[in-house]
């Protein structure tokens, strides 16, 4: 039972993750990422032509005009989920789900 406690303690303060969201050929892969929360993500662009992952709903954030190979960090604080676009590129979305 104690030995059950310890594992369930454990599980609780798992150490958060980064994950990589690659902007490439116009598109955010991977195009729906589900997080906990606490955890990183990255976007990071690898087209020539630059981007923004923007979310505007009640998880917001923008990354901002991102150039080729420039990197941005957002740290998923509460649970929920949020669809963003890239602002130059409405017809680029992306969803992000926070658990
Ligand atoms: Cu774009």
């Amino acid at each position: 039972m104690i030995v059950g406690l310890l594992l369930l303690l454990a599980g609780l303060t798992a150490p958060p993750k980064t994950h990589t969201v690659e902007i490439r050929g116009m598109e955010f892969h991977p195009a729906v990422l589900t997080v906990a929360v606490g955890d990183t993500i990255v976007w990071i662009n690898r087209d020539i032509v630059p981007h923004t992952a923007t979310a505007k709903g009640q998880t917001r954030w923008d990354t901002g005009q991102l150039v080729q190979g420039q990197v941005w960090r957002y740290v998923a604080r509460r649970a929920g989920a949020a669809r963003y676009v890239c602002t130059f590129h409405p017809t680029m979305h992306g969803k992000v789900v926070i658990r």
